[in-house]
């Protein structure tokens, strides 16, 4: 074989087992905390915007831009930690379904990442109605997803 072709060969064949082994290094128990630390730390900051717009927290702009801009951020994260097999290996409350239903699963994601720059937007403005039509829409979108694939 020519050595160009046994380079490229060689390379193919490291790649793939590479790329395997890392999929398999992933263990669930990581994953499952992984996901639950970026969920609760999304949970931390909404709940801040939440408790502004009940009222039971003083309407701060800086704190509330501050925890909106986590928030959007986060959206994006928790999602990798969902990795097949994932589905047990520590105590989660992930319902396997989430593994069945993988298009429904990503629409719910897709929904959440649509909505967490309009938090963003709303905390810009400084207006606190603003904030309470944002912190509402988000938190339906973490909801439908939790009332589906979510146990108790
Ligand atoms: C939160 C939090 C959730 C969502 C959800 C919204 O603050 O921890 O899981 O809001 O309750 O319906």
């Amino acid at each position: 074989m020519r050595f160009s072709l046994r380079f490229a060969v060689g390379g193919l064949v490291f790649g793939l087992v590479t790329a395997s082994a890392f999929a398999q290094d992933v263990k669930p128990d990581r994953a499952i905390k992984y996901r639950q630390g970026v969920l609760g730390a999304m949970g931390w900051h909404f709940g801040i915007l939440g408790s502004m717009a009940k009222g039971e927290r003083p309407y701060d702009k800086d704190v509330a831009l501050r925890s909106a801009t986590f928030v959007q951020q986060l959206s994006h994260m928790p999602w990798d930690g969902f990795v097949a097999g994932s589905d047990k290996g520590a105590p989660t409350k992930a319902k396997p379904d989430i593994w069945k239903e993988p298009a429904k699963f990503k629409q719910y994601q897709d929904a959440l990442m649509a909505a967490t720059p309009k938090l963003v937007t709303a905390a810009n403005t400084g207006d606190l109605g603003a904030l309470r039509t944002a912190v509402g829409t988000v938190g339906k979108a973490c909801k439908d997803c939790h009332d589906d694939f979510r146990e108790k």
